[in-house]
């Protein structure tokens, strides 16, 4: 199933990784993970108030819309999430006074950003995007929704603890690998694919069908922190469709 690997471990033994790339054929490289039963897409946030236009807007995040559609044809098992705040929401900068958006404020549970008001159940704003094409897409699930705890992960919410559901339900559907998709990729994409890892599934980032906020170098930390936890960072092009 990952070929693409075991070739480049293959060669990279006794090339070194610089002549790899040289000697091998194109065809080899490409599209080399074929997403099976055991495999799911989580498809993280794609909601209007992330797109352009929105209140939280993330650069070019309409443009992985067609990239997610396309891959998800490719996944038996598909996760959407949405986030899902009460009004007043803690993490909306609005609801402490004197501060500003982007700005970090100290809560119980460790560091928060505050943001924009964005995502308020049943508005227009965290309604999916409409150009979503994903029908067969199997669970949604809807975090952040405690007034008093963000949450940025799919799995758990930001005090550590209290769980979404979203591991039990994968794990009891036999899913051994999670695929990570949509927005943003240094807030709830990571913070998803780090607490995958920690649930034990091995965990795959599309880089090209995600995009960061990367507000005072989170984009980069967030990679780093990806990396160290074994995340394994890949293109859409690397799946089979
Ligand atoms: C997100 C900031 C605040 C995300 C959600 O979906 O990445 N970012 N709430
Ligand atoms: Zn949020």
């Amino acid at each position: 199933m990952f070929e693409r690997r075991q070739i480049l471990t293959g060669f990279g033994t006794i090339l070194g990784t610089a002549a790899m790339a040289t000697i091998l054929p194109k065809a080899a490289l490409a599209a080399s993970i074929k997403p099976d039963n055991a495999s799911a897409l989580l498809v993280i946030d794609v909601q209007n108030c992330f797109l352009p236009g929105g209140s939280l807007a993330v650069k070019d995040g309409d443009q992985v819309v067609p990239v997610i559609n396309r891959i998800a044809k490719s996944f038996a098992n598909v996760v959407l999430t949405q986030d899902w705040h009460t009004s007043g929401h803690v993490s909306f900068a609005t609801t402490h006074s004197g501060k500003k958006p982007f700005e970090t404020i100290d809560l119980p549970y460790g560091k928060q950003v505050l943001w924009p008001d964005h995502c308020v159940q049943g508005t227009e704003g965290a309604a999916l995007s409409k150009d979503l094409s994903i029908a067969h897409a199997g669970l949604v699930i809807r975090k952040g929704s405690n007034k008093d705890v963000d949450s940025y992960s799919a799995f758990t919410e930001a005090d550590g603890k209290t769980t979404t559901g979203l591991a039990a339900y994968l794990k009891a559907r036999k899913v051994e690998r999670v695929f990570l998709a949509g927005l943003a990729t240094d807030f709830c994409v990571a913070w998803s694919a780090l607490d995958a890892r920690k649930a034990g599934f091995e965990t795959y980032v599309i880089e090209d069908a995600c995009r960061g906020i990367d507000t005072q170098g989170s984009l980069a930390k967030a990679w780093a922190d990806m990396g160290e936890a074994g995340v394994k960072r890949i293109q859409s092009s690397d799946i089979a469709v």
